[in-house]
């Protein structure tokens, strides 16, 4: 009998049949996402760590610096041995020097369930066991915008997500500016699960009303057929530009809303004399923009009049704010939807990660829906989350971060549960030095990623589908109780049962369990949202019954209930959680921060880094259509798309015929901080002088001894950099690098990221 379960990408029912896991997707979802048929590979996978590993010398020498992580064999041990080994290590690092020198920030997605949450796990773990550790703060995602936006809008739980929802979409925006799209495969998955994808239908009616959907950015398929778009076509980073330019128009043609922009923010002037260069001496008009992002001028107009004639909408990807300067276009965007006058009028305004992920353009679900709790890190130390190489290259040094002047710790034990740095760190070949700095690297993985392989000591977990667990999120209004379907590989266990051993060696196993059993803490977690329902008068099953029936219907909050829409009724009464408490399209307090990467108004900073003559080419690394960054990279779905077992990259047909380049040849991406190879696919979906290829291929180094890295299978994160987007939010800039490109004639081995080290 089939079971439901539930992963980021989408919820569904399955079963084991002669071996094999059939799925079917959740009844009830409209438009499921392809990224499913990488589950049934999970089970027993060849890649799956079966046993506890440990690197030979940390096991034969003993803890310390060295060049030989990533370079060395291992050896698997008993799971006694492994954690009373780690148990002795995490004691000396705790006593010698103390939590501040333990890193736990453990970034990453793994699973949907809300108990088997890796990262909840090691914080709970860390804080009970060693007494705290270094955390990180903000995320890969949007670092930049959360910053950016918590001065000038505020948190973005409160103000800017939630704002506009997709039945509004539907139902009322008669023009969308998408400035880097709203792509399918992006707002198919969302942290916590998603039960039913609803953002094809929403564009496919907005477009059947006759609403115009314009696609800004240098992918043509950033957008669904459904909308219908039209594209215009930029080169990254250039948007602030583009904004700039329609911004210019509004004024020059007095098309901009003063009443609103009187009423509800405050900076208009600041801006109104950045754009007529007033203050630099050059003025950002149509021409300007036109010449920055190739749009025709009169084009740029008019889209202007076009925005200003109707309810319209500003959504910003995700994408343009993981890139240097960051900021500008998330704050340039909500100045021009300002301009425009309709923020918090439905399906108008701005909404910053509409269509990134499908957390946005939903209802926020009306009940608490319970949290692993952490219990309290007893040191304050925090690094952003994306500078975590520079940190651990450079213990002790300085750096600007959000108008303070902080200094990197010096971390000798790092713990990682959950994510994958070698997926999403930016220059690879960096990062492995990186990681030759610490004492112990630990890592919790199902899978031998190249972070395990860089590992010190690897503890095989379970992968969801092995345990039992609650999946909710706080945009979904379903709860679904992830049944257990298969049996783990190997001697694999849950990262609770882990920290378990490890917490009664260092004798908080009590503290750290609070008796309870995975069942015990399942109904621990799901009495919270009973009670918020019983509070409710709503329908409250106890657990039993909410198990047994697989899901749970969830209160949302009405469409209106957004703080946008009480700040539009009265924004005397309502103020936004800003210093001002009005949008602050020019804000003092980031101007008094005194960066010059981060002025305090919406600012147009070139990209330092420009394709030049040695590397020509725009790489745009942005997330895979074919799994979730890298996870299930070894399924039958992500492998049918690869190309002679490379990962593709798109070329535009005048970049390949200079190259000679057809589509299927293997092509090589290379720059000063590494190389990679992929499969070319040539095509005019892609803006020529650009290439595109997605992250989550396995990194496979040709020679992990090499400094300088060449990955074999396509992994763009060699190639990219690693510096912060600005001084303000020090954010992850790994969408955008410059490379060159090249047909790759010679003989070269196959794949192997996929098989296990041992
Ligand atoms: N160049 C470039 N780089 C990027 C980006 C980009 O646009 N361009 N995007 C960035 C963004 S937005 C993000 S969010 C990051 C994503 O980076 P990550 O979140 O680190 O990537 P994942 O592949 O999801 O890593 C999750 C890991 O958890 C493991 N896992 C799954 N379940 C469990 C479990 O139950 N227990 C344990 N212990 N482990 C488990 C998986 O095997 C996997 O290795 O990448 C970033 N990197
Ligand atoms: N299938 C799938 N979906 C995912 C994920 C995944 O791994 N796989 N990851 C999820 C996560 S964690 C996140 S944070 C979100 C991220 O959501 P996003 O960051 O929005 O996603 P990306 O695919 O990286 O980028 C979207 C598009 O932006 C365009 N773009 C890139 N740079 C620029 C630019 O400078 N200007 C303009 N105008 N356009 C640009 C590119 O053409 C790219 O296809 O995706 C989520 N959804
Ligand atoms: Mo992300």
């Amino acid at each position: 009998m089939s079971r439901p379960h539930s992963t980021p990408w989408g919820s569904f029912r399955g079963e084991m049949v002669a071996g094999t896991l059939r799925l079917h997707p959740r009844d009830g979802d409209p438009d499921p996402s392809p990224i499913l048929h990488n589950v049934p590979s999970a089970v027993d996978h060849p890649a799956r760590v079966r046993r506890p590993a440990v690197r030979r010398g940390w096991w034969e020498d003993g803890p310390g610096p060295t060049e030989r992580r990533g370079r060395e064999g291992f050896v698997e041990v008993g799971w006694d041995e492994v954690l009373d080994r780690l148990a002795a290590e995490l004691a000396r690092v705790r006593d010698a020097v103390g939590p501040q020198a333990v890193y736990g920030g453990s970034y990453g997605w793994a699973s949907a369930g809300r108990f088997h949450h890796a990262q909840s796990q090691v914080h709970r773990f860390l804080n009970h066991a060693v007494g705290g550790y270094v955390r990180s703060v903000g995320d890969y995602s949007g670092a930049a915008a959360q910053v950016v936006l918590r001065h000038v809008l505020g948190p973005s739980e409160l103000v800017s997500k939630g704002t506009v929802t997709w039945d509004q979409v539907a139902a009322h925006t008669d023009t969308v500016l998408a400035f880097g799209g709203m792509n399918l495969k992006n707002s198919a998955v969302a942290g916590g699960g998603i039960s039913a994808h609803v953002e094809r239908g929403a564009m496919a009616a907005a477009a059947r009303r006759g609403a115009l959907f314009v696609n800004i950015g240098p992918l043509r398929s950033d957008l669904p057929a459904e909308a219908g778009a039209r594209w215009l076509s930029v080169p990254p980073g250039s948007d602030t530009a583009l904004m700039f330019g329609l911004l210019h128009t509004l004024l020059l043609e007095d098309r901009h809303d003063t009443a609103f922009l009187e009423r509800y923010c405050v900076g208009w002037e600041r801006v109104a004399k950045h754009l007529l260069g007033a203050d630099d001496g050059t003025p950002k008009d149509a021409a300007w923009a036109a010449g920055i992002t190739g749009v025709p001028a009169d084009e740029i107009r008019e889209l202007a009049r076009r925005a200003a004639g109707g309810r319209t909408l500003v959504t910003v990807a995700q994408s343009l704010q993981r890139a240097e300067f960051g900021e500008q276009p998330v704050w340039a965007g909500l100045a021009l939807a300002a301009a425009l006058g309709q923020i918090g009028l439905p399906g108008g305004g701005f909404c910053y990660g509409l269509g990134s992920i499908g957390h946005y353009g939903r209802r926020r679900v009306d009940v608490p829906v319970g949290a692993l709790p952490q219990g309290t890190n007893g040191i304050d130390v925090a690094i952003p989350v994306a500078r975590v190489a520079e940190m651990l290259l450079h213990p002790g040094a300085g750096y600007d971060f959000d108008g303070e002047r902080r200094r990197y710790p010096h971390v000798r034990l790092a713990y990682w549960a959950g994510g994958n740095p070698f997926h999403h760190h930016q220059d690879l070949g960096r990062l492995r030095r990186a990681f030759g700095r610490l004492d112990t690297f630990v890592v919790h993985e199902p899978v031998w990623t190249a972070t395990a392989r860089h590992a010190d000591v690897v503890l095989p977990t379970t992968w969801t589908l092995e345990r039992e667990d609650i999946g909710a999120g706080p945009f979904d209004p379903v709860m679904t109780a992830m049944h257990r379907l298969v049996d783990p590989p190997g001697e694999a266990r849950d990262d609770y049962a882990i920290f378990t051993g490890l917490a009664e060696r260092l004798g908080v196993g009590a503290a750290f369990t609070e008796g309870r059993d995975v069942r015990g803490w399942l109904e621990h977690l799901y009495a919270r949202t009973r009670d918020g329902l019983a509070a409710r008068g709503l329908s409250a099953p106890p657990f039993d019954e909410f198990w047994a029936a697989g899901e749970l219907s969830l209160p949302q909050r009405p469409d209106d209930g957004a703080l946008v829409g009480a700040f539009r009724a009265d924004p005397d009464t309502a103020p936004l959680p800003t210093p001002s408490g009005r949008i602050e399209l020019a804000s003092a307090t980031i101007g008094a921060f005194g960066y010059a990467d981060a002025p305090g108004h919406p600012a147009w900073l070139p990209p330092t880094e420009l394709p030049d003559s040695r590397h020509p080419l725009w790489l745009v690394a942005n997330q895979p259509a074919t799994r979730l960054h890298s996870q299930l990279d070894f399924g039958a779905h992500s492998l049918a798309h690869k190309v002679r077992g490379r990962e593709v990259v798109r070329v535009h047909p005048d970049d390949a015929a200079v190259r000679g380049i057809a589509s299927g040849d293997l092509v090589r991406l290379v720059n000063d901080r590494g190389s990679c190879l992929a499969a070319a696919l040539v095509t005019d979906d892609v803006r020529a002088g650009v290439v595109q290829l997605p992250t989550g291929a396995w990194f496979d180094p040709l020679d992990p001894s090499a400094e300088v890295p060449f990955c074999v299978h396509g992994n763009p994160n060699v190639l990219t950099r690693d510096h912060g987007t600005s001084s303000l939010a020090q954010g992850c800039t790994g969408q955008h690098t410059t490379v060159q490109l090249e047909r790759y004639d010679e003989p070269v081995r196959q794949v192997r990221a996929h098989r296990p080290p041992l």
